[in-house]
């Protein structure tokens, strides 16, 4: 039977955590879900779920944990029998407990970013708001200026992404966020090597690993070698990502 690999990445707005589960989903074939996706995808679509959560996600405020549950855990639900990856959920400690309760997680990555490095992403951000899209006008800028690669509709930004709103943003981050990485590491950090010789399952606790950087391309072949050390010789029971 092949092996399973639950995964999850967290760090603050614009830390690069949609861009590395982009290229873990390539590079490894795991199911990616994205929590902000699935709120913006419900708030286009109108749906009652969208209708509750459009307000705070308008605000880059944190949809409350009973609603973020309701989201995710059914499609976790769904993917018994599958490998994934979680971008953005759990954010809180209810959360990450509210997943513990249906499945046991395998390795947390945690993006820490200086705040400067933030601040120059996010005001250089462009989004394409029907899609969720993300640009960066140096780092992935678009192919025509202002306008989505794909259906060449406009691209604008987030009043939130302002330095003000940001830095209140990431106050709040580090609040919410301190609890939930405790939960993951939990007594002492294993080093890669010694957490690669443990069988994988077998740490409830202790997953926790931390990267640091300014550039998420000097960040991602550390993400990629320890993602071909953590997961085993055995095939994963993957699905491609939607
Ligand atoms: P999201 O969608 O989870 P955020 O705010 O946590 O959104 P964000 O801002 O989308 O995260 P990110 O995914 O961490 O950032 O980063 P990214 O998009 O990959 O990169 C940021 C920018 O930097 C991009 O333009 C990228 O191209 C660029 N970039 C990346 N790497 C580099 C680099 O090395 N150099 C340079 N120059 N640029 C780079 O959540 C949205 C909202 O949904 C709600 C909240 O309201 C949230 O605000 N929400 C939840 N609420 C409660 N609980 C949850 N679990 C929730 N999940 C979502």
């Amino acid at each position: 039977m092949a092996k399973l690999f639950r995964t999850a990445i967290m760090g603050p707005p614009g830390s690069g955590k949609g861009t590395i589960s982009k290229r873990i989903a390539q590079n490894v074939g795991l199911q990616y879900l994205s929590s902000g996706h699935f709120l913006r995808e419900g708030i286009a679509a109108n749906t009652d779920a969208g209708v509750l959560v459009k307000g705070y996600v308008e605000r880059s405020m944190l949809v409350p944990d009973h609603l973020m549950s309701r989201l995710m855990l059914p499609r976790l639900e769904q993917l018994t029998g599958h490998s994934w990856l979680l971008d953005g959920f759990p954010r809180t400690i209810a959360q990450a407990k509210a997943l513990n309760d249906i499945c046991q997680m395998d390795l947390v990555i945690s993006l820490n970013i200086p705040f400067e490095t933030l601040r120059e992403r996010v005001s250089d951000r462009w989004i394409h708001p029907a899609s969720g899209r993300v640009y960066n006008m140096g780092f992935n800028p678009p192919q025509v200026q202002g306008r989505d690669d794909v259906t060449g509709e406009p691209l604008i930004q987030h009043a939130d992404d302002r330095p003000e709103a940001l830095q209140a943003r990431l106050r709040h981050y580090k609040d919410v966020a301190k609890p939930v990485m405790n939960l993951y590491k939990k007594s002492v950090l294993l080093s890669n090597a010694e957490a690669a010789s443990k069988p994988l399952g077998s740490l409830s606790q202790g997953i926790l690993y931390q990267f640091s950087g300014t550039d998420t391309d000097r960040i991602w072949p550390y993400i990629s070698s320890l993602l071909s050390t953590k997961i085993s010789t055995q095939p994963l029971d993957t699905c491609q990502p939607s």
